[in-house]
């Protein structure tokens, strides 16, 4: 899909997420979710890639896989510049997330925010299907979504060739980083985000990132590779709006661009 989509009447939000339904008392747990957004001649080909890797997936056998389709008005969809990446790697989790910390005071996120960050990601029980949204300052949980986080959907690259290049150049590659990528870039354009701290629950990866405004910076390694725990926490400036957040990271569709086409 190398087409450029940038002048789009409409594109086609594609969503896929896969469950477990729970059993004996327990809850269903989430175990993969994906997206794209595309013109409707891509749809077929974006539901079977999409359902080829929601079917492999490492945290186990989904009993419920739910297939969302939306059409998206063009003039709704705003273009965003991608994050700048950077690697790092260290010898250590603890050593990972000493710069974790030591990245997102970089950023403005105070060191008591940075801190309860990676230990609210550390101490979960399960993972989340969206993140949790921190007071920069404070490091006080703002969002009431519990266990299910607040998510970031309707998103994409703008040009599928030109944000591969841009991966390649950047020394990376590969689906996780990909939507990894647009998602920071997408959340990093919402007005009171301050930064992101991340990492995957798949128990093969064990790369995670934290993220400003301009950087994306990826670290590992975040967790044990065996863990099958991860999550994702956004510190927000103190006050913020956080109706207008969730409403930009829920429901504001956006196509991600590199300075390349
Ligand atoms: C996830 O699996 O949702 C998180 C992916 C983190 C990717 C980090 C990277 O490789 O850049």
């Amino acid at each position: 899909m190398g087409e450029n989509k940038s002048l789009p009447h409409y594109l086609f939000s594609v969503r896929m997420r896969a469950a477990t339904n729970g059993s004996n008392g327990k809850e269903g747990q989430h175990l993969s979710g994906c997206e794209r957004l595309v013109s409707d001649d891509q749809i077929a080909t974006v539901v079977q890639n999409l359902l080829q890797r929601v079917l492999t997936h490492t945290r186990g056998v989904a009993d419920t896989i739910n297939i969302q389709i939306d059409k998206m008005d063009g003039a709704t969809i705003r273009l965003v510049p991608a994050l700048k990446m950077e690697s790092l790697e260290f010898a250590t989790v603890e050593q990972a997330h000493g710069n974790a910390i030591a990245s997102l005071v970089e950023f403005g996120v105070s060191k008591t925010a940075a801190r309860k960050g990676v230990a609210l990601i550390k101490n979960l029980s399960a993972s989340m299907r969206g993140g949790m949204v921190l007071d920069a300052s404070t490091g006080k949980r703002i969002d009431d979504f519990g266990v299910r986080g607040v998510r970031l959907s309707h998103m994409d690259c703008e040009n599928e060739s030109a944000f591969l290049s841009f991966l390649v150049e950047s020394g990376v590659g590969g689906e996780k980083v990909r939507e990894a990528v647009i998602l920071a870039s997408k959340a990093a354009f919402t007005k009171d985000y301050m930064a992101e701290l991340c990492w995957s629950d798949d128990p093969h990866y064990d790369t995670g990132y934290v993220a400003s405004k301009e950087i994306y910076r990826r670290l590992s390694p975040m967790k044990l590779k065996e863990d099958n725990i991860g999550g994702r926490v956004f510190f927000v400036k103190p006050n913020a709006d956080l109706d207008d957040l969730i409403n930009f990271f829920e429901h504001q569709p956006v196509l991600v661009k590199t300075l390349r086409k």
